[in-house]
């Protein structure tokens, strides 16, 4: 499989914060001299951006049902990883994602409450044994980060959800953080200057490993 580079994940619900996080990962990632590529799911391939304008699309009377919702993540992942994320790791290329695997499973998973056996079918039809070598969630309470993405701008269709959505999806974020023993969880309910030091000591740990 891959030579020796890396697959760093941030996770974490919208207005997590994963955006700087992703930032300070690349800094410090390229300062220890390793090649930095950077992809966001769903997305990172012109195929895969196509899907995510049509999942992030509100289709007004069509209702977009959970079956599709989750085959077009894993449609755009397969794409993404075949395309891109296995080639650079094949070249000793770090690879830092804005989302992968681990938001499926929390928000088709637990947001939508779709039956994990389905999931664990299309995840190993589509990576098979691949995943991440480092993950960092952005632990938010689902209301603040509302509150953040709000003040970005328009909401998307699945930023639209309500409420219980996304407390169902950080409950199964939280779950399946804790059962990874690659997986640190930051508290980004904490001031930015504070969340941003947190992630610096959380690779520099990974890459003191
Ligand atoms: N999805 C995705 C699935 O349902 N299944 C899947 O398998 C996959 C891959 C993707 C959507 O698709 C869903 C999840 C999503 O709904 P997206 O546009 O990529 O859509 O959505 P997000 O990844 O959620 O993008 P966001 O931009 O909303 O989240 P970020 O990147 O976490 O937020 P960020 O960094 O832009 O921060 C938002 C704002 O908050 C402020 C920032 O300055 C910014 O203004 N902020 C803070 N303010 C105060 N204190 C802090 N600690 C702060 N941290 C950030």
């Amino acid at each position: 499989m891959h030579k020796s580079g890396k697959f760093i994940v941030i996770e974490g619900l919208e207005g997590a914060g994963k955006s700087s996080a992703v930032a300070i990962l690349t800094r410090t990632i390229q300062a220890v001299g390793h090649t930095v590529v950077n992809t966001r799911e769903p997305g990172g391939t012109a195929m895969a951006e196509a899907i995510r304008d049509v999942v992030k699309h509100d289709w007004k009377d069509e209702k977009v049902t959970v079956e599709a919702e989750l085959l077009l993540m894993y449609a755009a992942r397969a794409q993404l990883v075949q395309n891109v994320i296995l080639p650079n790791l094949d070249q000793g290329h770090w690879v830092v994602g804005d989302r992968h695997d681990l938001s499926s499973q929390a928000y088709q998973g637990g947001g939508r409450q779709i039956d994990q056996n389905m999931i664990e079918s299309l995840r190993n039809i589509t990576l098979k044994a691949f995943k991440p070598d480092f993950t960092l969630y952005m632990d938010v309470e689902p209301q603040e980060g509302l509150k953040r993405a709000k003040g970005r701008g328009e909401l998307d269709r699945i930023e639209q959800e309500d409420l219980s959505f996304f407390e169902r999806t950080r409950a199964r974020y939280l779950l399946l953080a804790e059962q990874d023993p690659n997986c640190v969880v930051i508290n980004t309910m904490q001031d930015m200057q504070a969340v941003h030091k947190d992630v610096e000591l959380a690779i520099t740990q990974f890459l003191e490993r």
